[in-house]
């Protein structure tokens, strides 16, 4: 199925309606401030004003948050379970309005909203109302941080919510979001969602805003930073936190290796370029957009990639047939550009990937394209891959391992212990054999090197929202 007329009038009746947007501070929402606008990429439309957060609201959103934290702390694991529960549930019930509303802020593909971001909430509350029971018997005499202060990008606006809030909350920690000034409407929705299921107020409150508010949450009295964008900025908030024994993690940029083994089911690997690469037009912390192919296979592998590429349709993300839709903004399109400009300056090939009329780029690759090529190095966060080849297993590791990055990768090859073994030699955080960008609430994703540190999933996730419990001092013998 795809919308219909009436969820895409559903969210654009919900955004008639509502026009201007304040913050969502203890459960509910406070007049709008100075505003700004929030536009359709695909478009250029006007899709809303939201609040540009001051210092003042972020230190009355962290008041909140840490007025209702001990309460938060003290409900039984089974109580804060029940809230994540009604989330997740609130979440499906409302997915194809949040999945025509993400598109529209944000220019995915509406495909990819429906059938795999807000899938992935739902799937990642449910799954943290399993920990918010399981803490204490897995996580004995742990506690909660207190207040965590989170960031967030604008490539899964909602979905890096999930990740953020679901684990916080099921720890017993209350939050303070700010979703990224392109996207910021999931979160708003979701906030009315925290209304609607009654969660206590002050559990979550999200203040909107651009880079100044981050900035402003950084340095607010919370015990926890939880960031999620570009190395530049990460690195900023490092350096803002030393010394001041708040806990952080981060989750960077990456610029993941793709390697296609000589005996890889080519066909396969292709598909796997698509859900890589060409997946919300590439703007993926993870996405395989290195790729290194057996140079033995090198030309089918390309004849088969540029067939496969050519069937791509840009277009309209409301439509079902999409596959690649608008990037989010103009000023990142011009990113892409420079660096794809900056790649064939130096002397590649760039095969498709022209710049199309408003916030469109077509999918393409870079070939003929030295390791040292800006392009080669620099995250491009945008439809285009590059493309280059290996003649032994030992120097497809060399290539996959020469990036500041690592936080994700993937081998192709039909024999276990080749892909295992190249697998175990790549150093990323992730990696995925004979598949990619395969997400799960259950296993733990985070990087090495300049892709951050910390872990969102699984029980390496909550662990890092929960402080360990103090060492008790050994017991004193008296000497005999
Ligand atoms: O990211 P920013 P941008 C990479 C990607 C992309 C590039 C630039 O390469 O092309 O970054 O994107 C908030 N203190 N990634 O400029 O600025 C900001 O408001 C605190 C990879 O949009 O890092 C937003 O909420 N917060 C990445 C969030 O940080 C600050 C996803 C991310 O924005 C701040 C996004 C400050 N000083 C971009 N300045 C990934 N890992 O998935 C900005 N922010």
């Amino acid at each position: 199925y795809g919308p219909s007329t009436e969820d895409a009038s559903a969210a654009r009746d919900w955004l008639a309606r509502r026009g201007t947007f304040g913050h969502f501070i203890n459960g509910s929402f406070t007049k709008p401030g100075e505003t700004f606008e929030t536009r359709d990429p695909a478009t250029g439309e006007v899709l809303a004003r939201v609040t540009q957060g001051t210092a003042d609201d972020v230190a009355t959103a962290v008041k909140a948050a840490r007025r209702a934290q001990k309460g938060w702390a003290a409900l039984p694991g089974t109580e804060r379970a029940r809230h994540l529960y009604a989330l997740a549930r609130h979440v499906q019930k409302r997915e194809r309005f949040l999945s025509v509303l993400e598109t529209l802020d944000n220019g995915k593909p509406i495909r990819e909203a429906r059938d795999i971001d807000v899938p992935l909430v739902a799937r990642h509350f449910y799954h943290h109302a399993g920990w918010a029971e399981l803490r204490d018997t897995r996580f004995p005499g742990h506690a909660p941080l207190g207040v965590c202060g989170q960031i967030i990008p604008w490539n899964f606006p909602l979905l890096m919510l999930a990740w953020k809030v679901a684990p916080a909350l099921a720890a017993g920690n209350t939050v303070v979001l700010k979703p990224a000034e392109y996207t910021p409407l999931t979160a708003l929705a979701f906030a009315e969602i925290c209304q609607e299921v009654g969660l206590p107020a002050g559990v979550v409150n999200i203040v909107t805003g651009d880079g100044t508010t981050g900035a402003a949450l950084v340095a607010a009295e919370v015990d926890k930073i939880a960031f999620t964008g570009s190395t530049e900025v990460g690195r900023g908030i490092a350096t803002a936190l030393a010394g001041t024994g708040r806990k952080l993690t981060l989750e960077l940029g990456g610029k993941s290796p793709f390697v296609v083994m000589e005996d890889a089911d080519l066909d396969a690997a292709v598909e796997g370029v698509v859900d890589s690469i060409w997946f919300n037009q590439g703007q993926v912390c993870c996405a395989g957009s290195r790729i290194m192919v057996a140079e033995s296979v090198a030309a089918r592998f390309e004849t088969l990639l540029s067939a496969r590429m050519a069937r791509l349709r840009v277009g309209a993300p409301l439509d079902k047939s999409t596959d690649i839709g608008a990037i989010v903004d103009p000023v990142q399109k011009d990113r892409i550009l420079s660096i794809c400009r900056a790649a064939t300056d130096a002397g590649a090939e760039l095969v498709g990937g022209q710049a199309q009329e408003g916030c469109f780029i077509a999918p393409g690759y870079l070939k003929n394209i030295a390791p040292a090529n800006p392009g080669m190095e620099q995250e491009i966060f945008g439809p285009i891959a590059t493309l280059s080849t290996f003649r032994t297993a030992d120097e497809a590791v060399e290539l996959a391992n020469n990036t500041r990055y690592g936080l994700a990768g993937s081998v192709w090859s039909e024999s276990a212990t080749v892909a295992t073994d190249i697998a175990a030699r790549i150093k990323a955080g992730v990696i995925w054999i004979n598949g990619a960008n395969m997400f799960d609430a259950a296993a733990p994703f985070g990087g090495y090197r300049e892709s951050g540190y910390g872990r969102e999933g699984g029980a390496a996730g909550m662990r890092d929202y929960l402080a360990e419990p103090a060492v008790k001092p050994a017991r004193e013998v008296a000497p005999k």
